[in-house]
Order: C-alpha cells, then structure tokens, then sequence
C-alpha cells in the first residue's frame, strides 16, 4: 500500500513534501473545521474564529495544519515501521488533548478527497483507494495505542 502511494501518486519521495504543498500554498485545514464543528472545539487557540473567512485566512490555523501533515506524511513515509514516530502522536492525542478516533477519520477523508481536487489526472480511483487504506492502517494503529494509553476514542 505504501508503495504504491509514493510510485503511483507522487513519485518516490514525495509524499512528505507534497502533503506540505497541500497546506502552505492554501489554508485547505478549515475545512475540518467547516465540515465538523466538534473537532474545533478541541482547539482553545481557534475559538476567536467564528467565521470560514476567519478560519480560511488565520494563519495560525494554515500553520497548524502544516504541522498536522507534516507529522502525517513522516509516518506515511516509514511504511509502517512508525512506532517511533507514531508513539508519542498517539500519547498527546489521547492523554492531552483527547481527540476521538473519529475525528481522525473526519481528517483522513478530508484530505483524500483535497488531494483528489487538486490532482484530479494524478489520484484517480487506484491512488485514493490506496491513499484511503493506508491512512486506515495509521488510525488503526493510533487506535491501538490510544488503548494503550487508556483511552478509548
Ligand atoms: O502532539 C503533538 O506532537 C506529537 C503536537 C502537535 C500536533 C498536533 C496537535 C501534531 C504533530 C498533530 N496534532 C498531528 C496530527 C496528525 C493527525 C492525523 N493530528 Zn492533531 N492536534 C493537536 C491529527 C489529527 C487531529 C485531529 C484533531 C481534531 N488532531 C486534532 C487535534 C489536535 C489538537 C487539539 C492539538 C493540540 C493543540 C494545538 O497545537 O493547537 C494549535
């Protein structure tokens, strides 16, 4: 699965880098937000923001979401050698600021389907099929240690 995103959708290498494209070149991350209230709510940083203009230019929200995808696209990177990198991602999330399984899937379709509306001749069905089980073998594995740290999402 991991392969054939890094060959077939980005070419080898690059799927840290373009994940980081997807943000910085346009706040993509309030979409979260606008699709799922709820998930805003975990953000006290973001609470002033209560409009989509607010969210779409606020910078703090474009840079959190490059923080986001990057992290995601080390561990997409490691082919699921990501016990390293995933531990202490699934630490935070579970025991500090408590964010659902749910709402990790809410981001994961999100940005498979942002990935398919700016690369639409790049990701076609094969890619975000392969794109959509990977990012499931990472909430699985999020889910795992999220039990692990007591949480149960
Ligand atoms: O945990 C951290 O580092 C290990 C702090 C920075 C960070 C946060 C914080 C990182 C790297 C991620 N998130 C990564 C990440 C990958 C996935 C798929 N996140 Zn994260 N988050 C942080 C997700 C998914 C996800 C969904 C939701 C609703 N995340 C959140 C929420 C969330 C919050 C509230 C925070 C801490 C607050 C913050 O930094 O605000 C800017």
């Amino acid at each position: 699965v991991y392969e054939h995103i890094n060959l077939m959708t980005f070419g080898r290498n690059k799927t840290r880098n373009e994940m980081k494209t997807l943000v910085s070149t346009k706040p993509y991350c309030y979409r979260l937000f606008q699709l799922h209230p709820e998930t805003q709510e975990r953000f006290a940083k973001f609470k002033n923001l209560t409009t989509i203009d607010a969210l779409k230019s606020s910078e703090e929200v474009k840079k959190h979401g490059t923080t986001v995808l990057t992290a995601l696209g080390r561990i997409l990177k490691q082919k699921n050698n990501h016990e390293q990198e995933l531990k202490p991602l699934a630490e935070s999330h579970a025991t500090k600021h408590k964010i659902p399984v749910k709402y990790l899937e809410f981001i994961c379709e999100i940005i498979v389907k942002v990935i398919a509306e700016k690369h639409p001749s790049d990701f076609g069905a094969d890619s975000q099929a392969a794109m959509k089980k990977a990012l499931e073998l990472f909430r699985n594995d999020m889910a795992s240690k999220y039990k692990e740290f007591g949480f149960l999402g």
